[in-house]
This record gives C-alpha cells, structure tokens and sequence, in this order.
C-alpha cells in the first residue's frame, strides 16, 4: 500500500492568503504556484513516436490503436485553464493543446452501457473518471503546454487534462483509454485518495476529509 494519503492527512496545513480577486478561483486549502512542480510515481518513460500507440478498448464496438500521426490529423484545440493538485498547489491559466475528448468520441464507437474509463499511463499508473466528465469541452489529450511540446516530465507525447478534478486524474504518458459498465478505482484511489476528486468540494482523501500540508511540493522538482 501506497502510504502518501496517510503521510499527507498527518501533516500540518499552512495555506497562503489568495488575493480578493482571485479567491474564487482557488479552491478551499489550495496556495497559487508561478511555477510548474513535477509530481509522479516512478521513471520518466522514453518513447520513439515512431512506435508509440494510443489503445482505445473495453466498451468498443472495436478495439483501435491511434499512432501518433492519426491523433495529430484530427481537429486540435487550444484552451486554457486552472489546475489544481491534490497536494496544495493550484495554478491559474494553464495554457493546453491538443484533441478534446468529445473530438476523439465519435471515432470510437462506445458502447451505449459504458459509464467509465480507466486511463491506462506509464508507468503502471491508472486513474478512473466517469465518462460523462470527460466530455466536458475542457478535457483533453494534450500534447503542447505554454505553445511548446510538452516536456519528457510533464508527460510527452501525449497526457489527459482534466481542469475540474484534482490533477491526479490529468494522467501523464497515456498509453490506453478503456471504457467501462461498472467504476473501478485507480492507482491513487486504490491508495487512500477520493474515488471522483472534485477540488472544489475538497474530495482529497477517501472516507473522511482531512487536512493536507502546502509543504508537500514545496521540496518537489519545479519547471
Ligand atoms: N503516468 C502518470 N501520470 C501522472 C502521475 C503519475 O505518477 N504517473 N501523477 C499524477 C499526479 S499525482 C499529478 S499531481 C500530476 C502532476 O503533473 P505535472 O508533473 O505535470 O505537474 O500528474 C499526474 N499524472
Ligand atoms: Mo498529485
């Protein structure tokens, strides 16, 4: 068992005072970062693009496999948005590009009774969302941050930004997308976090709410 949930809930909180104008933006218990802290289990995985596949499966009329080439022919986005990470930081106008989930939707051929994804990453990460959060017009797979490629440790070719959930569900390194009748947690929420994640209504931990330290990144790597 992942112990972060417990390392987290046992932490002192200390949360800098967000500006009046703002204040609406930033969720209960969130501090604005500048920077871009870098924050995931594991190695940062190496791809050849020339070999790297999207698999889309489960609740398919078809199991597909995207090459990155296919992804870049389809209709891409810009958007921007504020993110907000489980571990106190929240980041205001992130700026995004790539496909939105609801563009990729209708090659994919989704059986009507599937209600859940399970996001399949490297390495060895998952995370699960309904499926009717993902085809909220801010969601996507996305490939550019800040107008260039994203970095090897933010997630390049290819990650999920979810704004309105904590970003653990935004997976980084996407390797698979599987659509599902019946909700099955991830790698974080089998390890003591939220199940849906909601930052707005301070959906942290599993079972009770309880208080995570601004700390927690301030040690972390930042870009
Ligand atoms: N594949 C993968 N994606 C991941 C993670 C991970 O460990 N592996 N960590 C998640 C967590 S906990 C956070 S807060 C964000 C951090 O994204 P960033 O490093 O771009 O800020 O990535 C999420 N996506
Ligand atoms: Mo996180």
């Amino acid at each position: 068992m992942n112990k972060k949930a417990e390392r987290l809930k046992k932490a002192p909180v200390r949360v800098a005072e967000v500006a009046p104008e703002l204040a609406h933006r930033i969720p209960p218990g969130q501090t604005i970062t500048e920077r871009f802290p870098i924050l995931h289990e594991g190695d940062v995985p190496k791809y050849d693009l020339s070999t790297w596949t999207l698999r889309v499966f489960g609740e398919v009329a078809e199991e597909r496999t995207f090459t990155f080439d296919d992804l870049m022919a389809l209709p891409q986005t810009k958007q921007v948005n504020d993110i907000h990470c489980v571990t106190r930081w929240s980041k205001l106008d992130t700026e995004w590009e790539g496909i939105r989930f609801i563009d990729l939707l209708p090659l994919l051929g989704v059986h009507a009774d599937a209600k859940y994804v399970m996001i399949h990453a490297d390495e060895n990460y998952d995370t699960n969302l309904p499926l009717e959060d993902l085809l909220l017009d801010n969601v996507m797979l996305a490939h550019r941050f800040d107008g260039e490629p994203l970095t090897d440790k933010h997630g390049w070719p290819l990650r999920l930004v979810v704004p309105h959930l904590y970003f653990w569900k935004s997976a980084k390194w996407i390797r698979g997308i599987e659509f599902m009748k019946e909700d099955r947690p991830g790698f974080w929420e089998r390890n003591g976090f939220h199940n849906y994640a909601d930052p707005f209504r301070e959906q942290r931990f599993s079972g009770e709410t309880i208080d995570i330290p601004e700390d927690e990144w301030v040690h972390k790597e930042f870009d």
